[in-house]
């Protein structure tokens, strides 16, 4: 049994020890949010508590080990009955919590284990407060405190715990508020419990100070209410500026919750631990770029602390746009290994990128142009027309491509290397020159062609000058076709700037592009413009819906314009022809072949159902008051042919050639008369005899085409026998070839080429004339009836068209062979008076025309060529020509005359060995039969001339130095060959 006494002094040691080791913890027991307004550990002096009535609780006058007292308070009246005894503390501050807490540790003796104490025996006390502004409160009635809670111990202790040294400490929290005044007063009331209070802890709950986002909360003391978060706003630590208004909320815990917000250090400073420190020397640090200071970029500097950004260093610099951490640059040294490549009037420039680039990547290259003026002497600017590809400034690329420069002209280029910072550094230009002479350059394009009076039938075109003429002008070609027909076009050749192409089908779209000439060639040809010529007169044909009534006005008011017309005119004549400058030049192509006139193919006006409608179609009514006759020049088959001035308006008075149909024709004679102006009208060109128009309104039918002054060439060459140069002759052949090549890329076959239907005029132009359809076979005095019936112009006429009447334009080169022999040998007449039957017969024995006198071997070469017997093997006229034109251009190669030894007047020429006879030297016949390596030896042993060679035996030959069997029997095969041409062909003529 423990006496009351023995008891309190037990709890008193345990408690003590207890204290003890709550001191020593002291700072650790109590969390930083928590503020004391008392503790009755920590006070040092008498606690001042109130106790009443005065035998209730009582201070047990404790002291640690280092004797500070500990206040400990104990009441155990168990056995008592009515206990009321009351505890109250000193009038303790708020310090402006609104809601503080209790904090009470105590010990309570378990009822049970007390010894006949149970009927009174509590285990309970209650805790009041009352809050007053001062310590006013201390008398106040217990009623008027109001209760916090009534305390009942967690665990209680038995005599046991007591006997086993162990005190089982309580310790309970309550809080009180919402406080309003500025303290209040506690009281601790026991109603009969065995207690010991050790210690009474009263604290508020604050959020502490705290930086955080570089923002800086202050201590914050919490709500009043449990639940409720306090907003508070932050701020920024010194050398920041808010980036959001930081705020954060402070829970009734004391803790900080839901940051919002933040501040950022200033420029020139970098976030250390919580604040904004100043960035050292050669450091900075632009504002919201980086977090820390960062050294400075290469070639800058700062000497000074919180620099926002660094200098440049001399010579470097930095654009606005350059960001503050990039080094500072310079701009980049000139380029390198400047080239130019010209190209008439464009030079590419090519150049290496420069050294030393600044430091940058944004190089980019420049280029100035200048030329250097003739009349000055000095540089100017190279002006706008210059175009650079891609471009003149900001080049990326090392070239570029200067274009429309002027021809022949000096230049001096300087390509500029610039970057970022070159702007900085004006007038420091960094550049490379090159000077550069442009070449001779053709025109450059015509850009403007423009539409002008426009007809059914025509249209006239006008352009400007090409931009850059690069020389003069000599001349322009106007490539026409009708629009879709390509293949088929017309060139004329102009020296004005204007031209009409005529000839056109009405209400059709043509095509037209024009390019210009100077010596230095043609320029490229325009773009195409399509302009479309007039519609047909009959409007009311497209207008089938419009009242008879307006037609018949149109028509009569088209009518009596027409009579008023005419009549003002005087009866003019004309047809609707456009105009043409006499200086121009005219000629067609058709599948990529020079064609001249006719855009179109050769069409047979025997495919025409009304031959009046073909005439119309290719050939122009002239009114016969634009005629006068004034001679006859001749006789045709279907009358006279006469000549006379032809005046159509507008147009200058030409002599023409008038061919009359005589009276009394029959229908079918005036077809045919007219078919021949149906076919000469389809054709253009300077070799064929120009058909002028027709008259067949009235009588007599005439067919008018250009005058040619000396007549037919048959008789013009016999007029003058020997008169010509080579030359002059081959030029002749050349026109009729022409006109032939012409013919042939029309797909017209002539049958009755001869010179006697070659005219020429007074510049001994030679133009195919004579066309006609059954004509050939009718009207040509040579011609004669062959045993198939046909009537043929035996000497001119190639063997498959005299045997099965297969007329090509391989045939017309046969009889354009004849016509060469015809005109190299003025005029003869071919095969001389030999019987067509026996020519037949000769030539199917493949015997041929001797080589005229005088005559190239290159020209006999052609004619027997004409004469091969295999069609296909004889030259086109194409080729004609362009051989022609060589032996025109080289005329040695025409000194090389027949061997007049050779040249067997009154003998048919084998063919095949023609060339034979031909040699003018035994060399020649050597390298002929490819045997040329001998010709030394032949001469050394005295076989200088082919007569003493066609002597020569094996032994002759052996002697000479042959001795391989295959050419000794080559070389005598030859001479063989050669006896019997000389010996045995014997046609007489
Ligand atoms: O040899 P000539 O004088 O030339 O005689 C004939 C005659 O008419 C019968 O055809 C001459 N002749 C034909 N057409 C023309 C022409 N366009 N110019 C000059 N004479 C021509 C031909």
């Amino acid at each position: 049994m423990v006496s009351r006494r023995s008891y309190i002094k037990t709890v008193s040691i345990k408690v003590w020890i207890w204290v003890f080791s709550c001191a020593v913890l002291e700072t650790l027991c109590i969390p930083s949010n928590e503020v004391n307004l008392l503790d009755s550990r920590s006070v040092m002096g008498d606690l001042g508590w109130i106790a009443y009535p005065k035998n209730g609780w009582e201070e047990i006058g404790e002291v640690d080990e280092n004797y500070a007292p500990i206040h400990t308070y104990q009441v155990c009246k168990v056995m008592e009955h009515n206990q009321n005894n009351w505890l109250q503390t000193n009038w303790i501050l708020n310090e402006g919590a609104h809601r503080v807490f209790v904090e009470l540790k105590f010990t309570l003796r378990d009822c049970n284990s007390l010894p006949g104490g149970l009927g009174t025996c509590k285990e309970t006390f209650n805790v009041y407060y009352y809050e007053s502004n001062d310590e006013d409160g201390r008398n106040v009635h217990e009623s008027q405190y109001t209760k916090i809670d009534t305390i009942a111990a967690d665990e209680s202790f038995t005599e046991l715990d007591l006997g086993d040294r162990v005190m089982k400490l309580n310790t309970e929290v309550r809080n009180v508020g919402p406080l309003t005044k500025k303290g209040f007063y506690l009281a601790f009331q026991d109603l009969g419990a065995c207690i010991a209070l050790v210690s009474v802890r009263v604290f508020y709950k604050k959020c502490p100070f705290i930086v955080r986002n570089l923002a800086l909360f202050p201590d914050t003391i919490t709500g009043s209410d449990s639940s409720q978060l306090l907003e508070v706003s932050g701020t920024c630590v010194n050398n920041s500026v808010a980036e959001e208004p930081p705020r954060m909320h402070c829970s009734a815990e004391g803790e900080w919750l839901v940051p919002i917000g933040r501040c950022m250090c200033q420029a020139g400073h970098e976030e250390v631990n919580g604040s904004c420190q100043v960035c050292k020397p050669g450091f900075y640090r632009s504002a919201l770029q980086t977090k820390t200071c960062s050294k400075c970029p290469p070639h800058s500097f700062t000497k000074t602390e919180a620099s926002t950004s660094c200098q440049c260093e001399q010579g470097y610099y930095r654009t606005d746009m350059d960001p503050t951490n990039m080094a500072c640059t310079k701009p980049p040294s000139a380029p390198r290994n400047a080239i130019s490549n010209v190209n008439e009037t464009s030079v590419f420039l090519e150049w290496s990128a420069p050294e030393e680039t600044g430091g940058r990547k944004d190089v980019t290259y420049s280029i100035l142009c200048r030329k250097i003026s003739v009349d000055l002497g000095h540089y100017e600017p190279c002006g706008s027309h210059v175009r650079y590809l891609p471009q003149r400034t900001g080049l990326r690329n090392t070239s570029v491509m200067v274009v429309d420069l002027l021809a022949h002209t000096n230049y001096t280029f300087e390509v500029e290397a610039v970057n970022g910072v070159s702007e900085l550094t004006k007038p420091l230009r960094q550049y490379v020159s090159l000077n550069v002479t442009t070449n001779q350059a053709a025109p450059s394009p015509i850009t403007v062609v423009k539409k002008g009076k426009t007809a059914k039938n025509s249209i006239a075109v006008s352009w400007q000058e090409p931009d850059r003429p690069n020389g003069i002008i000599l001349e322009y070609e106007i490539k026409y076709f009708e629009k879709d027909q390509e293949t088929s076009y017309t060139i004329i050749k102009a020296k004005e700037t204007e031209v009409v192409a005529d000839g056109l089908k009405p209400a059709s779209a043509y095509i037209f592009q024009i390019r210009a000439r100077t010596s230095a060639g043609y320029g490229g040809f325009s773009r195409r413009f399509e302009f479309e010529t007039s519609p047909y007169l009959s409007a009311s044909r497209d207008q089938g819906q419009v009242p008879v009534i307006a037609v018949a006005v149109t028509v009569g008011i088209i009518l009596l314009a027409l009579v008023t017309g005419f009549l003002l005119s005087g009866r003019r004549c004309g047809y609707s022809k456009a105009k043409q400058d006499p200086e121009e030049e005219k000629m067609h192509f058709h599948n990529g072949h020079i064609k001249f006139p006719g855009v179109r193919t050769y069409i047979d006006p025997h495919t025409y159902e009304d031959p009046n409608q073909a005439v119309h179609e290719f050939a122009k009514e002239i009114d016969v008051s634009c005629i006068t006759i004034e001679r006859v020049i001749g006789a045709g088959e279907f009358g006279e042919v006469c000549s006379g001035p032809l005046r159509l308006p507008g147009k200058r008075e030409i002599t023409v050639a008038i061919k009359t149909l005589k009276a009394g024709y029959t229908e079918k004679q005036r077809r045919d008369f007219l078919a021949e102006a149906s076919i000469m009208g389809q054709f253009d060109h300077p070799n064929i005899i120009h058909l002028e128009g027709v008259v067949t309104k009235s009588k007599p039918v005439m067919i008018i085409t250009e005058y040619m002054e000396n007549g037919s060439l048959d008789t013009f060459l016999k007029k003058n026998d020997g008169q010509f140069t080579v030359i002059q002759l081959v030029g002749m052949l050349r026109g009729i070839a022409s006109g032939m090549r012409y013919l042939s890329d029309m797909g017209y076959v002539h049958r009755d080429l001869a010179a006697r239907n070659i005219l020429v005029n007074s510049n001994l132009v030679c133009k195919v004339s004579d066309f006609g359809l059954s004509r050939v076979l009718e009207d040509d005095p040579e011609a004669a009836y062959t045993t198939r019936g046909g009537k043929i112009p035996i000497r001119w006429t190639a063997p498959e068209a005299i045997a099965y009447r297969k007329f090509t334009s391989a045939s017309d080169v046969w009889s354009y062979g004849i016509v060469m022999w015809e005109v190299m040998s003025y005029g003869e007449r071919p095969y001389w008076e030999m019987s067509n039957q026996d020519v037949i017969k000769a030539v199917e024995e493949s015997y041929r025309l001797p080589g005229p006198m005088d005559c190239p071997t290159a020209l006999y070469h052609l004619m027997m060529d004409c004469w091969q017997k295999d069609r296909n093997s004889r030259p086109k006229f194409e080729e004609i020509v362009s051989l022609l034109d060589k032996l025109i251009r080289n005329p040695s190669s025409l000194k090389s005359l027949i061997n007049p030894s050779n040249r067997v007047s009154n003998l048919l020429v084998e063919h095949g060995s023609a060339e034979l006879c031909v040699f003018s030297s035994v060399g020649e016949w050597l390298d002929a039969i490819k045997m040329g390596r001998y010709t030394e030896l032949f001469m050394e042993s005295g076989y200088t001339s082919l007569e003493v060679v066609t002597q020569m035996t094996l032994d002759d030959l052996r002697r000479v130095g042959v001795t391989l069997a295959g050419h000794q029997k080559k070389i005598l095969n030859s001479i063989q060959e050669m006896r019997v041409q000389m010996m045995n062909a014997t046609i007489p003529v």
